[in-house]
């Protein structure tokens, strides 16, 4: 009799969990740790993304108080994960796509979506989903994952027309379990589509935390199964994301298909201000141990060995924020509310039989 095989399925496993490692640039007190992998930016670009990082945390803070005066409808806090957010956006250009969750609200700003469309937005109204007609990006996904499948769309149209730009598009952790997920980077795999897939890895999806929405060791291996890169980069080291962001970019222009990043991050706050209680899924240590690698305290020391920044120049940066969300909030209030009539008009290009029925019984209710 011949010797039966037998399979080793723990080296198996091994293999499966080949090592990725974490890209890191600077150390969480802002110290070099791999000048190899620091990014070619001007004195002037470094300055321009500590700007846009601070004044995301003060769009937080803002966006929180206004959210509790009942000034805001729909917020997901974003502070944490401003180099995961606005690093990677910082990579990429005007002519590129942006395809949001609910969470890059920031990116989508800088992209070039007026401010005062994010609030409207915010609030459920139809003027924040009017954007304007050289912006590249759709407003922010709430099914989760789907805006990575209609990436793959926008990344197979850009090859098609042998575009020099690439879609770009973030998801969650917990995002990555979903089908449209796998079905997203396979296809735009197989078609070597122009695109970069983002796994915000934040350690939760809503109380889910990570070790239990996947057995994989990292979310960047994912990528395997497609047969693209993956990357995996501390999420809170704003140079790291844009050197590996930039790379990507590079790389999937150049005709090679997309790459899938997985930037580990974390949110300081709740999941959204729609009552979640992160204290009942988080503990106070945890907190501090990821508050301690604070992407605005490491970029800030960086810099300011560098003599780039100082006390008063940030000072500088959170009164003009502050001074431009009072003015973007004002501006959202004098838009006249949104009628009934006017959200079902929105609804359909030709008006089926009960949405006209709809329609009037509203306007003649609004009429009065
Ligand atoms: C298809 C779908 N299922 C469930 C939900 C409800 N939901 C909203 S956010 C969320 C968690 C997402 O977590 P993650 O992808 O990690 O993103 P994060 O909120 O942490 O940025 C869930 C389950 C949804 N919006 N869409
Ligand atoms: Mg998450």
């Amino acid at each position: 009799m011949t010797k039966k095989t037998t399979i080793d399925f723990e080296a198996l496993l091994e293999k499966v969990n080949a090592d990725f490692p974490t890209y890191q640039v600077l150390d969480k007190d802002g110290n070099v740790v791999n000048p190899d992998l620091m990014p070619e930016l001007s004195d002037d670009e470094l300055v321009e993304l500590m700007t846009q990082m601070v004044w995301s945390r003060v769009l937080h803070q803002r966006s929180t108080a206004l959210n509790r005066q009942g000034r805001l409808g729909f917020y997901a806090p974003t502070a944490g994960q401003e180099a995961s957010q606005l690093a990677s956006h910082f990579a990429f250009e005007k002519e590129d796509v942006l395809l949001p969750g609910y969470r890059d609200v920031p990116q989508l700003v800088q992209h070039g979506l007026p401010l005062a469309e994010a609030f409207l937005w915010s609030r459920g109204h139809v003027a924040g989903n009017l954007y304007p007609e050289d912006l590249k990006a759709l407003p922010p996904q709430i099914i989760i994952g789907a805006q990575y499948v209609q990436a793959a769309g926008v990344a197979l149209g850009l090859k098609k027309r042998n575009k020099k730009n690439v879609v770009f598009t973030y998801t969650g952790d917990g995002g990555s379990s979903q089908g449209d997920f796998y079905e997203a980077i396979n296809i735009a795999g197989a078609y070597k589509a122009n695109a970069v897939f983002y796994i915000q890895n934040n350690g939760f999806a809503i109380s889910t935390p990570r070790d239990k929405q996947s057995s994989a060791m990292t979310l960047a291996q994912k990528a395997v199964a497609a047969g693209i890169p993956g990357i995996q980069v501390d999420g809170m080291d704003p140079l790291a994301v844009y050197a590996v962001s930039k790379l990507a970019r590079d790389w999937s222009v150049a005709g090679n298909g997309p790459v899938l990043i997985e930037t580990l991050t974390y949110r300081y706050g709740p999941h959204t201000l729609s009552g979640d209680d992160p204290t009942r899924y988080r503990s106070k240590e945890m907190d501090s141990e990821w508050e301690a690698k604070d992407p605005l305290i490491r970029f800030r020391n960086f810099l300011t060995a560098k003599g780039l920044w100082s006390e008063e120049k940030e000072e500088a940066v959170i009164e003009q924020a502050k001074e431009d969300i009072k003015n973007a909030i004002a501006e959202a209030d004098r838009v006249p509310k949104q009628k009934v009539s006017e959200f079902l008009k929105n609804m359909f290009e030709v008006q089926p039989q009960l949405i006209k029925e709809q329609i009037e019984i509203y306007e003649a209710k609004e009429s009065k």
